[in-house]
């Protein structure tokens, strides 16, 4: 009962008999079998075999994405590995932290990256540096063609380590979220049922293959369902539409969904074949909810999740008969119930249950939280409650008929465009430019990407720091999403009587900034 728990053998386990039909097809038309898929996995994963790699190995890829890089992540969970996927915009700053932390035995990156990632991962350790690029080529696939196409997978527990996924979390610097095969598999399953996934649906997979929302729930929705994927590159609103006819599933983070409405062909004829349209990653405006419902006729789930937690809630797929005659529909706004098996519950800042509709941190338990982050046990019992809660950081409140709404967030987070932006991270960027005394770097309302990062910057006494300086410093350093959309120098920043910057007052200071770009 405690072995074969390898969640390859599980997404396996639910391939078509079938497996020489279509499984993936991409915007290249590329076509890819399930006996593809399978074989592929079986190669990758015996030549991480052979690399006689410690037990709890840790893969860290940054990789355009491609069907050969979501392979790769199949055989490192294959292998009994633990994948670490990268976002493609870190740079050498961003990269070093996560090697440096991880110690990952292989790094796969692009050609292009080799010269300086293969630096970076040397230096701290690693044994193996490959490459993989978008167009089937790279060391990483010619060694892997020299390997047997037939492997057993590893047997691992429900707590073994599947893979880790770094984090802004509540404070500090990026922390890894530690999850394991059975988080997964669980958050699988329940999300198979309770989407009502069938073996029919056509998923149009558009989003990254680094977070929780691309890699774990369209990815293994689709997987686990043996439902066909149409396989974007790169997500563009007018090859989305293209595919819509095809497709019955689509999962995309606000943005996507605000791009498509720009697009005059959205109309309910396109749209009339599919059956779900999930939203989350980030809020969604009510306003987006309700035309997406008048331009297409469906109406948009949303649900919420998180790197440690993978899907913690719902928006009901189905009528929710347990949910009485107006607790059953989708409600725009609302992130829907606690999914089966999740327990989500708000406290006050004493600890005190909030009572149905009052607004309190959001607190959650279940199969699918996470162990805790990697080599950080202090703060790892820092975030979770005497009683075993993981506490999400969020704010929100759970009504009487149990739909939950997140309507803020306690910790210091950005979410632009469904990415995280950590302020502290940018404002120690921001500090060490000469001439900057300090900075605050806070999210405002953007048309497109839901928020985005201002950075207010003091200078040092006698020094004039110039703002498009420093936006061009910080671009040559981070990942491009991080890069504040707008910097102003201000002679002081306000604070409180305890001397706390105080960013509600600069938010609302820079509120109406992105206003009349809409
Ligand atoms: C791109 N840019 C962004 C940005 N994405 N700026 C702020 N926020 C973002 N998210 C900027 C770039 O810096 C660049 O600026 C310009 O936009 C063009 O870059 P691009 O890469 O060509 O952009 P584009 O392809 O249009 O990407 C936009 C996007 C992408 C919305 C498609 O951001 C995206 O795929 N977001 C989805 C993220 C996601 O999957 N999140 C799930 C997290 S999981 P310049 O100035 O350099 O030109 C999670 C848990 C859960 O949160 O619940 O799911
Ligand atoms: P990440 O660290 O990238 O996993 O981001 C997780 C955070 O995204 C959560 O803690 C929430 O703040 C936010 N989030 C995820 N889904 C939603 C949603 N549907 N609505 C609002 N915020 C969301």
């Amino acid at each position: 009962m405690t072995t074969h728990q390898n969640l390859f053998s599980a997404l396996r386990a639910r391939f078509p008999a079938a497996l020489d039909e279509t499984a993936i097809e991409t915007d290249q038309g590329l076509l890819y079998s399930w006996r593809d898929i399978d074989r592929a996995s079986a190669m990758m994963a015996n030549l991480l075999a052979s690399l006689d790699l410690p037990a709890g190995a840790r893969i860290a890829v940054q990789l355009e994405k491609s069907v050969e890089a979501m392979v790769l992540y199949l055989a490192t969970l294959r292998a009994g590995y633990v994948f670490l996927p990268l976002n493609t915009a870190y740079k050498s700053a961003e990269i070093s932290y996560f090697v440096q932390d991880a110690q990952p035995s292989v790094v796969v990156c692009s050609s292009a990256n080799f010269g300086w990632i293969s630096k970076i991962a040397f230096t701290s350790g690693t044994q193996h540096v490959f490459t993989l690029d978008d167009d089937r080529t790279g060391s990483w696939l010619a060694r892997s063609a020299q390997c047997s196409d037939q492997h057993q997978a590893v047997a691992r527990k429900a707590d073994d380590l599947a893979a880790i996924l770094y984090t802004s979390g509540t404070t500090g610097r990026s922390k890894g979220a530690m999850l394991s095969h059975g988080n997964l598999l669980s958050n699988t399953q329940v999300l198979h049922a309770y989407w009502d996934w069938r073996s029919d649906d056509v998923l149009i997979h558009a989003l990254p293959i680094f977070h929780v929302h691309g890699l774990f729930v369209a990815l293994h929705g689709a997987l686990y369902s043996a439902s066909k994927m149409i396989w974007l590159a790169k997500f563009d609103p007018r090859t989305v539409l293209r595919y819509l006819p095809q497709a019955t599933v689509f999962m995309g983070v606000p943005t996507l969904y605000v791009r498509m409405l720009a697009e005059p062909a959205l109309t309910p004829a396109l749209a009339s074949h599919m059956r779900l349209f999930v939203s989350g990653s980030a809020p969604m405006l009510l306003e987006t909810f309700l035309q997406w419902r008048e331009r297409t006729g469906h109406t948009i789930l949303e649900r919420y999740g998180m790197s440690e937690t993978v899907m913690l809630t719902s928006n009901p797929c189905k009528p929710d008969l347990r949910h009485g005659a107006h607790g059953k529909e989708r409600r725009g706004g609302t992130v829907g119930f606690a999914l089966p098996g999740v327990s989500v519950r708000v406290r006050d800042d004493q600890g005190r249950a909030c009572a149905a509709g009052e607004t309190g941190g959001i607190e959650v338990m279940g199969a699918n939280v996470f162990s805790g982050y990697w080599r950080m046990p202090e703060k790892t019992a820092e975030e979770f409650t005497a009683d075993g809660y993981f506490k999400t950081g969020d704010v929100g409140k759970i009504d009487a008929d149990g739909f939950v709404t997140i309507v803020g967030r306690s910790k210091d987070l950005i979410i632009s465009g469904g990415y995280n932006i950590y302020p502290a991270e940018i404002e120690s960027f921001i500090n060490e430019l000469p001439g900057v005394a300090e900075s605050a770097l806070v999210g405002v309302a953007h048309p497109d990407f839901g928020e985005v990062g201002v950075a207010v910057v003091v200078a040092k006494s006698g020094a004039t720091p110039d703002a498009a300086a420093i936006i061009e410093n910080l671009k040559s350093r981070l990942a491009n999403f991080k890069i504040p959309k707008h910097c102003v120098i201000v002679p002081d920043l306000p604070r409180n009587a305890m001397g706390k910057v105080q960013k509600n007052l600069l938010r609302e200071q820079f509120k109406s900034l992105f206003r009349a770009a809409a």
